[in-house]
């Protein structure tokens, strides 16, 4: 499914984040960076030791949930990762929508100083960190239209859904949002 957005597009796809050829991919990390399962094990098996190494040595302290950091791609075909550590779900009194959007403006912004002209985001909090499906669907979408409309870059945002059922809520919300 695609929409533009003024100029830009904004599209969903399901698949493997890792198998995207865009330039940056988005990893769903944790505040340490430490690794994990999900995006990040594939991210960092596809990629190779030398993603670990470069978070290792220019960011020790990690990464403040709602934000993110970049580094090079190792042996993906991106140039980019954007290292976003979603919050955890917790019920929704712990301020997970303005997290969670945070998250992907974050990744915008560094889009933006990267000159990245396409970025592939996969559904940050919801696997491991157990964000309901639709109420992500919807932070998110709204949250990269908005900076689309007001910044009109990067030119591509592709959504990289795993699963039928992440696919559809996001195609529900996306089509609410245009219809
Ligand atoms: N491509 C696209 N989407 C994927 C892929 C893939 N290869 N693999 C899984 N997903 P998760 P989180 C989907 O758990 O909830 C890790 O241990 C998955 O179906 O990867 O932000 C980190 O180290 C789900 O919809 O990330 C953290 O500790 C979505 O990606 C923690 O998990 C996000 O699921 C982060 O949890």
């Amino acid at each position: 499914m695609l929409v533009t957005v003024g100029a830009c597009r904004l599209e969903l796809v399901q698949g493997d984040i890792t198998h995207q050829e865009v330039d940056a991919i988005v990893n769903a990390a944790n505040s340490a960076l430490a690794g994990g399962s999900g995006v990040d094990g594939a991210v960092h098996e596809a990629g190779g030791p030398s993603l670990m190494d470069q978070t290792r040595r220019e960011f020790p302290e990690g990464c403040e949930t709602g934000s993110a950091v970049a580094t090079a791609a190792g042996n993906l075909a991106a140039q980019f990762v954007f290292h976003a550590v979603g919050p955890v779900w917790r019920g929704g009194h712990g301020d997970e929508d303005r997290l969670l959007r945070s998250c992907y403006s974050r990744c915008l912004e560094l889009a933006v100083e990267h000159g990245v002209e396409s970025v592939a985001f996969p559904a940050i909090s919801t696997g491991v960190f157990d964000y309901p499906v639709d109420l992500a669907a919807e932070a998110s979408l709204d949250e990269v239209r908005q900076f689309l409309e007001q910044r009109q870059r990067p030119s591509l945002v592709r959504f990289v859904l795993f699963s039928d059922g992440h696919f559809g809520a996001h195609a529900r919300v996306l089509e609410e949002m245009v219809g």
